[in-house]
């Protein structure tokens, strides 16, 4: 590709432009109509969309305070930088709130306030217009009690993200407006409407068209997070049945234009950065393709900063894009291997990984080789799993010669086939909703698990744990990893990984410790699936 015309998308190049400065307004008062509003109909007119500084200049409107909200969820190890340091080199920003802050006009002013960053009294806050919260299933418990502190303020509410398109009607208990799937094609409708003052109660976002994702808005939060983060691509065609990525994304793999992507690049402050995509690459051809004509752009451009990337193993398969990748700065990749047997990856649905003749000791070995390291994940508590897969895991995980394990427990999320299953065969336990859903973080039981009782999955992960994380363990595998002459900052990565999976671990245990396996309970949530 030539180099040299790499230009950003019209519409993309659009919305690069600067942001308007503070003006305190009042509150607006809690208007709500119940009509719901789908894409189509989320459509403005010319005299409602101000999207162009020139135009935002002529009208004079006054500016909005719209403050977005990040939820912590305070039994999440990964968040707790103070007690485990390390994690602070493991903490991501909030993609999915930047980009609704990018897609928002300059009459609008942004604060995104990061409760995994700070503590707020929103009280003594500048009182807002409008907040938007964003949350996964594992925020919601947190994200509807910052919506009861803002409605008793009187302050409109709008609520987005995963866990408020599949459990929409739990939702809408707590919030004001709710927009389901991706936020592109409607979230200036809200803001209209929010100014008016007439705020509908479900905005329908459902699958934008990839090339309406605007440039991020990278300058929020600069300096608080380790990882800039980038999406270069969404939907999974996989639809594993613990996954609720297809059912939010669908399933065709969409890719924005590598302009788009290369030109958000540049505005990413942050040294390190982390695609947040499911899969970077792909499982086709033609994908595959994409992605190196993406690495190619970004060694051309020189935007070779270090990053890191979620993909699946065919990603061992091309040298020609192993070799791109790390010129390109690919420091690490996370792969997810979810079962060591046939029976467990068939059982939740990954075929993809059932490919005849796939050695993945062999894969490993080959993306190692570049210099690129390999975190596996792995899920436990499978219908097909019994007593000992802690210790399968670890020694499989050391088969494969990974150089960072992650384990998981079974969970049915919102929107994921399994969360269907579950349900109809009454075993989700964890089930007074909204409370219980802090546990949905794929590190605690919530369900009835066929072959453990709680307790005894939650010592076959700390036997992993045990075993896979003792001391002499990692000093094994970062002197095996250092033989492929990573970069010192991929080996430190690579360190402080397994130093910070290990600790988390170890603060996981004690939730553990404090929580029984509860009663038998039937009340379930009204969950909407997408259609
Ligand atoms: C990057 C990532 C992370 C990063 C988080 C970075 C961050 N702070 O956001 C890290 C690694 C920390 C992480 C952790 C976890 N993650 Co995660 N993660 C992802 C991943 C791969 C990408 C998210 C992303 O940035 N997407 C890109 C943005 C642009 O998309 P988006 O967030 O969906 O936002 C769009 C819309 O949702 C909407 N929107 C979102 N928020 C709002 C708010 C408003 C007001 C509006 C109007 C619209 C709106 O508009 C955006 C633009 O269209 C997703 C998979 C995925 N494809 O989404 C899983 C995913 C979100 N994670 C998941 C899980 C389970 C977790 C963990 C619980 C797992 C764990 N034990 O580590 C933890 C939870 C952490 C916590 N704080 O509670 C699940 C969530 C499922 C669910 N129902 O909750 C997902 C879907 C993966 C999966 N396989 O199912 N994760
Ligand atoms: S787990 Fe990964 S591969 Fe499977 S459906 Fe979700 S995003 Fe796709």
């Amino acid at each position: 590709m030539p180099i040299t015309r790499l230009r950003a998308t019209e519409a993309f190049a659009a919305r690069l432009r600067p942001h308007a400065g503070v003006t305190f307004v009042p509150a607006a008062s809690i208007e709500t109509d119940l009509r719901t509003f789908s894409p189509s109909e989320a459509k403005l007119t010319e005299k409602e969309g101000h999207t162009t500084d020139a135009r935002y200049s002529t009208k004079r409107k006054k500016v909005m305070r719209l403050y977005l909200v990040n939820p912590a969820n305070p039994i999440v190890s990964l968040n707790k930088v103070r007690s485990n340091r390390l994690n602070r080199y493991r903490v991501w920003k909030p993609l999915g709130l930047l980009v609704v802050a990018g897609l928002t006009p300059p009459e609008w002013e942004v604060t995104l306030l990061d409760e995994n960053l700070d503590h707020y009294d929103y009280g003594l806050l500048p009182r807002p217009d409008l907040v938007g919260i964003t949350a996964f299933t594992s925020q919601a418990t947190r994200a509807y009690e910052i919506a009861t502190t803002f409605r008793a303020m009187g302050v409109p509410v709008v609520m987005g993200g995963i866990h408020a398109t599949f459990c929409r009607d739990e939702a809408l208990q707590y919030v004001d407006a709710v927009v389901t799937g991706e936020a592109e094609s409607v979230w200036k409708r809200v803001l209209v409407d929010g100014r008016n003052k007439a705020l509908r109660r479900v905005y329908e976002g459902g699958i934008s068209p990839i090339a309406e994702i605007p440039p991020a808005r990278h300058d929020l939060l600069h300096g608080k997070y380790y990882f800039g983060s980038l999406q270069t691509t969404r939907g999974c065609p996989l639809n594993c049945n613990f996954c609720s990525v297809t059912a939010f994304n669908g399933g065709t793999y969409r890719r924005r234009p590598v302009a788009d992507v290369i030109a958000e690049l540049r505005l990413i402050r942050e040294k390190v950065i982390l695609f947040v995509d499911d899969n970077l690459i792909g499982t086709r051809h033609d994908h595959l393709a994409c992605s190196k004509e993406l690495l190619q752009a970004m060694i051309a451009e020189r935007l070779t900063r270090p990053w890191i990337c979620q993909a699946t193993i065919n990603f061992a398969d091309d040298e020609e894009l192993l070799g791109l990748a790390r010129r390109a700065g690919c420091q690490g990749v996370f792969i997810g291997f979810e079962s060591p047997t046939a029976e467990g990856l068939m059982a939740v649905g990954k075929k993809f990984n059932l490919q005849r003749g796939r050695d993945f000791r062999a894969s490993v070995r080959r993306i190692q080789r570049h210099g690129i390291s390999v975190v596996g994940s792995f899920i436990t508590g499978i219908d097909t799993d019994t007593r000992g897969i802690g210790a399968t895991i670890a020694r499989t995980a050391g088969e494969y010669g990974i150089d960072a394990a992650n384990v998981m427990i079974l969970t049915p999320l919102p929107g994921a086939k399994l969360y269907a299953q579950m349900e109809s065969e009454g075993r989700i336990r964890s089930n007074d909703y909204p409370k219980d859903w802090r546990y949905y973080t794929l590190t605690h039981p919530v369900a009835e698990y066929k072959n453990f009782s709680w307790k005894e999955l939650v010592e076959e992960v700390n036997l992993f744990t045990d075993r896979y994380y003792a001391y002499p363990q990692v000093l094994w595998r970062m002197l095996r990893f250092a033989s492929n002459r990573p970069s010192l900052k991929t080996f430190f990565g690579v360190l402080v990984a397994n130093l910070s999976y290990r600790s988390n671990q170890f603060l996981d245990r004690r939730i553990y410790a404090n929580r029984p396996e509860p009663a038998e309970r039937r009340s379930q949530p009204s969950v909407n699936m997408m259609s």
